[in-house]
């Protein structure tokens, strides 16, 4: 029994230095230890065994068992603790590197220029409007005064769904709606998109636009160039010259187009390609709403009387940012959107 448990002893410990991993200490426990090993069958022996032997052979065998249990265990400890060195080593996470930026995007530079005009008038009281962008002929033309042989009707300037309805040509008749279903006094703003026939290197078919307009008892001319000097000193800076010219729209009488001094030359106008040399940029049309479109909403024209204005966005923000060519707006290059943080 000695001798029997001697080579047991030393084929285990033999065998576990050629187990260079976990697993193949596991499965030499299994085979020596566990229940199909030698060691469970030299214990289930015992009973073969005269009773005098059997106590001294049992305690013989229990001490081989733990020192082998011992031994392994040991091993394993070893072998599992090398593991996870290796693994810590391998997966260090070095903290100080620097953090990944999360990278923000930045406002279109039209929706940065939209935003800056409507919180001017804003803060003059006036308040903001949208409606649709397909619109019937009567609010996109008829109740704006705009005879059937007008120029703007033609089939190149408008996008027409049928005969009878259009993509909205500029944003009045969203102001057109207002005025049927509300009474002066009104101060309005009217932003949003349009669309015209038009595509070349300074017109784009679908663009943005603000119109505005403001109806009360003894609204004259003077409030008209009030607000709008107003606006446009505080867009373009408190020094900023601004002009009125006589102009014509059929929705207004007197109409005027508003300029102001060259962004680019300061009002010099010398060898200036923006301006072409006059010193001034055209910003904006406006004027005293005609009586005709009154009478389309039922608004007393003896009563009332008001001013109304347009302008496109995408013009506007080209002189700002001193952007040159339109097609940036729309071509969604992230080089160019993201000078605009
Ligand atoms: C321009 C000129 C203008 C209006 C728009 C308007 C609206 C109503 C009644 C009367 Cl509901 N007028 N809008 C008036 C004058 C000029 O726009 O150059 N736009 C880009």
């Amino acid at each position: 029994m000695k001798e029997r448990l001697k080579k047991l002893e030393a084929e285990v410990l033999d065998a576990l230095k050629g187990a260079k991993n976990i697993d193949s200490v596991e499965t030499l426990k299994t085979k020596y230890l566990g229940r199909k090993g030698p060691v469970s069958a030299l214990l289930k022996d015992l009973g073969k065994l005269p009773g005098d032997m059997r106590r001294e052979a049992g305690q013989a065998i229990n001490q081989v068992k733990v020192k082998l249990e011992e031994k392994l265990d040991a091993v394993l400890m070893e072998l599992k603790a090398a593991n996870r060195a290796e693994s810590l080593k391998s997966d260090v996470i070095d903290v100080t590197l620097p953090g990944r930026k999360s990278s923000l995007g930045a406002l279109h530079p039209v929706t940065s220029t939209l935003d800056d005009i409507e919180s001017i008038f804003l803060k003059m009281g006036f308040e903001i409007a949208e409606g649709p962008e397909v619109e019937s002929d009567y609010y996109n033309f008829e109740s704006l005064n705009i005879p059937k042989d007008h120029p703007a009707r033609e089939m190149q300037d408008t996008f027409y769904i049928s005969d009878d309805v259009v993509l909205r040509t500029h944003t009045s008749p969203v102001q057109i709606r207002i005025m049927e279903n509300s009474k002066p006094p009104l101060k309005i703003i009217a932003p949003g998109t349009v669309y015209r026939r038009d595509s070349d290197i300074t017109h784009t078919p679908m663009f943005h636009q603000i119109e505005g307009f403001m109806v009360d008892e003894n609204i004259t001319f003077a409030d008209l160039k009030g607000t709008l000097t107003h606006f446009l000193t505080h867009l373009f800076g408190a020094k900023t010259q601004v002009r009125f010219r006589p102009s014509f729209f059929p929705f207004t009488e007197p109409s005027a187009e508003v300029d102001i001094e060259c962004v680019i030359c300061k009002g010099s106008g010398s060898e200036c390609r923006v301006c072409k040399g006059t010193g001034w940029l055209e910003i904006l049309g406006c004027g005293m709403i005609h009586p005709a479109v009154f009478k389309g909403v039922n608004f007393d024209s003896e009563k009332y009387t008001g001013f109304a204005f347009g302008m496109g966005i995408e013009r506007i923000t080209m002189l700002r940012y001193g952007i040159g060519d339109l097609r940036m707006f729309f071509e969604n290059d992230i080089r160019f959107l993201s000078q605009f943080k």
